[in-house]
């Protein structure tokens, strides 16, 4: 195991941007302070080749500039907030818009632009990085002084987020990461012949801005995951579902509480890579990128595409206080937030 660290540039703030590497006999992981970037996760293929298995950017200019969450924590609430709105004990809270009406990934200037105070830790069995981050009250509109840590550890053929986070009033928090998983190794294919799988029965349907609008069964549809499946027919649907949401997944699916074993599974056939996933969270967010082919260029300098790669947003339910304010989750100096999330590399 060793972890090193170098520079990786200066952002428009003038702050300097780190760039943690973390190596052990199964895996090399980058990390940047900025964003809590995952920005480079090679795994070996079925003979043993070692690839980057997440979508990136060369630079952190391009990271400001023009990137899609790529690798990024977000925050202070994944995924959308109808019309930037939400009330905690009878307060009303407007949020920054930043996706039409609504409030997307936490806000404008959210956790995944932010330079994160970094330190490495190191322990018996793990190497990792520690991010930590004070967001103040009111930031983008939300309520509540928060203090957040995310660590990152690599153990053997695991990457193991951990997010804490206190706040001195009550207020919502839901985090999570934005990593595009790509298992062909180094962005060879666009994921449509990776397989699936999801400890989903249920998913929730979107209207056209993909606000959550109704809990629903995948029996029957392109969202029925729960046996591996490739990802292609389901992308390629003419289903709703599928159109409105510009050809391909960006919903919400239910995670069912008597699982054993993995919330999701990905897997390659064609380089025998598999990425188990693994959450205490009650919902992931599947996206497929049905938008990449917008964002230019990626580290190699060729054009990223759409359905380039697929995120496993693990994460509270989305637009909880509005949509199921009886599932809604408060945190204040007296009950923490905390997530914990496993990305598990290993061969088929
Ligand atoms: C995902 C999606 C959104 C958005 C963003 C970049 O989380 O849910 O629709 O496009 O990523």
């Amino acid at each position: 195991m060793e972890i090193s660290v170098t520079n990786w540039g200066i952002t428009k703030n003038n702050e300097n941007v780190k760039c943690y590497i973390l190596k052990n006999e199964f895996l090399e992981v980058e990390i940047l302070n900025y964003g809590g970037v995952i920005r480079k996760i090679s795994s070996p293929d079925k003979n043993g080749k070692m690839e980057n298995v997440v979508l990136n950017l060369s630079n952190i200019a391009d990271y400001e500039e023009r990137s899609p969450y790529f690798g990024a924590i977000v925050g202070r609430n994944a995924g959308r907030i109808a019309n930037g709105c939400i009330t905690i004990n009878g307060i009303k809270y407007s949020l920054a818009k930043n996706s039409g009406e609504n409030n997307l990934h936490g806000g404008i200037d959210n956790f995944s632009h932010k330079i994160w105070d970094s330190k490495e830790i190191k322990g018996e069995n793990f190497i990792g990085v520690e991010l930590s981050l004070k967001s103040p009250h009111l930031e983008e509109g939300f309520p509540g002084n928060i203090w957040a840590t995310v660590t990152y550890k690599l153990i053997d053929n695991e990457l193991v987020i951990e997010y804490n986070a206190t706040s001195d009033m009550d207020t919502y928090l839901n985090l999570t990461n934005h990593t595009y998983f790509n298992l062909s190794g180094d962005f060879k294919r666009d994921v449509s012949d990776e397989y699936l799988t999801l400890a989903c029965k249920e998913f929730i349907a979107v209207d056209e801005t993909t606000l959550p609008i109704k809990v629903t069964s995948v029996e029957g549809t392109p969202f029925d995951f729960q046996k591996s499946k490739e990802l292609a027919p389901a992308l390629n649907s003419d289903h709703e579902q599928i159109v409105i949401v510009n050809h391909g997944l960006d919903h919400p699916f239910i995670l069912d509480e008597t699982r054993e074993g993995s919330a999701a599974i990905l897997e390659d056939k064609v380089s025998g890579r598999k990425l188990e996933v693994y959450t205490d969270q009650p919902a992931v967010v599947i996206y497929s990128g049905n938008y990449l082919y917008e964002i230019g260029k990626l580290s190699d300098g060729s054009d990223c595409k759409k359905h380039m790669g697929i995120c496993f947003e693990t994460q509270d339910y989305p637009n909880v206080l509005n949509f199921m304010p009886e599932k809604a989750k408060i945190y204040n100096s007296s009950k923490a937030y905390s997530q914990k999330t496993v990305f598990k590399f290993t061969t088929i």
